[in-house]
């Protein structure tokens, strides 16, 4: 699955508009893609795609899963992986190292997602596949590129106060006590923070989809805040997860 959001910039000139390396196509009248039912001439691709973005964080992904799990359904797709890519920020890790996650958890390092339905609470499990996460620690270790951990991932509902920084509008505590927050979440197993991951373990587990969470890391969160590696730097990283789920879907492709 696609990671929501252009997460950090995109590498190349990004205002240029999508090239085609095949003259002809300009040339045509008329372009049919057949196996989307689209056509240029029944369809206005630029109203209909041109802004197409996702959000972030976990509204932004809850939205996206209801209708992409409806598409599956209505399609009659069967034996379905979904994988959440995408960047964090890491605790203790060597910035550029890979997290498989093995279960998404809160802010209060609570192994649960809690949505309010109908004013009542209603809390969903948010563990992985575990075989899942083996497969991919396998596919991590055939391409050896990258430093690849499994551990649990902290998923909040903010980039600032919500993952303990220290450069947010608003801020009420100091470097000691985001310290001993970030030790104590490393403590419990904790590798990364990002923010998504609770709510699309939570809803795949509830659909009885198979899932798994791979994000690079941008940063050590023991040694700072700011995502301020050089561009070619992060977006090398955020390859990574891609080139790990891209090898293992190969695979499974070959095994088929
Ligand atoms: C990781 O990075 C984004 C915030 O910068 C957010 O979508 C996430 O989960
Ligand atoms: N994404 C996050 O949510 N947090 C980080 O620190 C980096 C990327």
């Amino acid at each position: 699955m696609a990671s929501p959001g252009a997460e950090t910039e995109k590498p190349g000139n990004h205002n240029d508009f999508v090239q085609l390396c095949n003259p002809h196509v300009a040339a045509m009248k008329e372009d049919v893609l057949y196996h989307f039912s689209l056509s240029t001439s029944t369809h206005d691709f630029p109203t209909m795609f041109g802004d197409v973005k996702h959000g972030m964080g976990i509204p932004s992904i809850a939205i996206m899963l209801h209708e992409l799990i409806k598409l599956l359904y209505h399609a009659r797709c069967s034996d379905v992986t979904l994988i959440r890519i995408g960047t964090s920020g890491g605790i203790g890790l060597e910035p550029g190292s890979v997290v498989i996650t093995r279960q998404a958890v809160d802010g209060c390092f609570k192994q649960e997602f809690e949505q309010i339905v109908l004013g009542k609470r209603v809390v969903r499990n948010t563990h992985l596949d575990d075989w899942l996460v083996q497969e991919l620690v396998r596919c991590s270790a055939d391409l050896g590129e990258f430093p690849t951990v499994v551990g649990n991932t902290m998923c909040t509902l903010d980039f600032y106060e919500g993952q303990g920084r220290l450069d947010g509008a608003l801020c009420s505590y100091a470097e000691k006590d985001k310290q001993e927050y970030l030790r104590a979440a490393y403590e419990a197993g904790i590798r990364n923070i990002e923010m998504e991951s609770s709510v699309f373990a939570a809803m795949c587990n509830a659909c009885g989809l198979r899932a798994a969470v791979v994000c690079v890391t941008l940063l050590n969160r023991l040694e700072g805040d700011q995502i301020s590696s050089p561009h070619e730097v992060l977006a090398e990283y955020q390859q990574r997860p891609q080139r790990l789920v891209g090898h293992f879907i190969k695979k499974c492709l070959a095994a088929a």
